[in-house]
């Protein structure tokens, strides 16, 4: 059988199926960027995803990592951890149980409470402020960590800074305001550090969806 260029070319590749701002897909970017692994990458939007994503992946989330050999990964710390055993050149991976821990407790503790502030009229339980409240334990914690080192734990960043921050910066960003107005300079500064950081201003490029025709080479070439 002749192969169109397109599908060979797709074939070689790896393929990320990614939406801009799911804090999953933004953690799972980093690490593939930082990693240098060049994908093909194809930018959904979550009420229209692609066929070809859903058949590969059935369950319908992104961030979805098809590799050359065809294996898919849709799980994005799983993403993370593949994309670090290809190159791990700043040593993320160091201190892994403690950042697995750290995580689990964002993914599972934390990110339910954001989903509630966030969404505080979906949850009328409870007004917004009770959901918010909720939350601090969390972030007081977070920034405790960093007043005793530079990251969250140690001096160097590990794969636990690189989850964890696109949660926190979604949750810094419900209302910035009174973010900023938090006594917790520690975390305030090390969200700002990673918002002004050239790793995560070469994942969030505005692309242009897949499903309009649009693929792009990640992580070197901006569209
Ligand atoms: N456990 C998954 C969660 C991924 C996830 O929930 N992503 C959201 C977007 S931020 C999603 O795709 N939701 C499906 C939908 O809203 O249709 C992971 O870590 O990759």
């Amino acid at each position: 059988m002749v192969l169109s260029a397109a599908l060979k070319k797709s074939m070689n590749n790896h393929v990320l199926y990614t939406f801009r701002r799911c804090p999953y897909a933004i953690r799972a970017r980093l690490a593939l960027a930082n990693a240098g692994v060049n994908l093909e990458l194809r930018e959904l939007m979550l009420r229209d995803k692609p066929d070809d994503m859903l058949k590969h992946s059935p369950k319908g989330t992104v961030p979805v990592l098809i590799t050359s050999g065809g294996q898919v990964i849709d799980e994005s710390l799983d993403v993370m951890l593949w994309a670090l055993q290809q190159n791990d050149p700043d040593n993320w991976l160091q201190k892994i149980d403690n950042s697995l821990k750290l995580i689990k407790e964002n993914d599972e503790q934390f990110k339910p409470l954001l989903d509630r502030y966030k969404y505080a009229d979906r949850y009328p339980e409870l007004n917004e402020t009770q959901h918010r409240n909720l939350t601090l334990p969390f972030i007081q914690s977070l920034n405790k960590r960093l007043q005793a080192n530079d990251y969250l734990l140690s001096d160097r960043m590990t794969l636990a800074d690189v989850a964890l921050f696109p949660f926190i910066r979604q949750y810094a960003f419900v209302n910035k305001k009174w973010f900023d107005q938090l006594p917790i300079p520690a975390l305030q500064n090390w969200l700002d550090d990673f918002l002004g950081s050239k790793l995560f201003i070469q994942v969030m490029p505005k692309y242009k969806l897949y499903n309009d025709g649009f693929q792009y080479h990640f992580p070197s070439v901006l569209p």
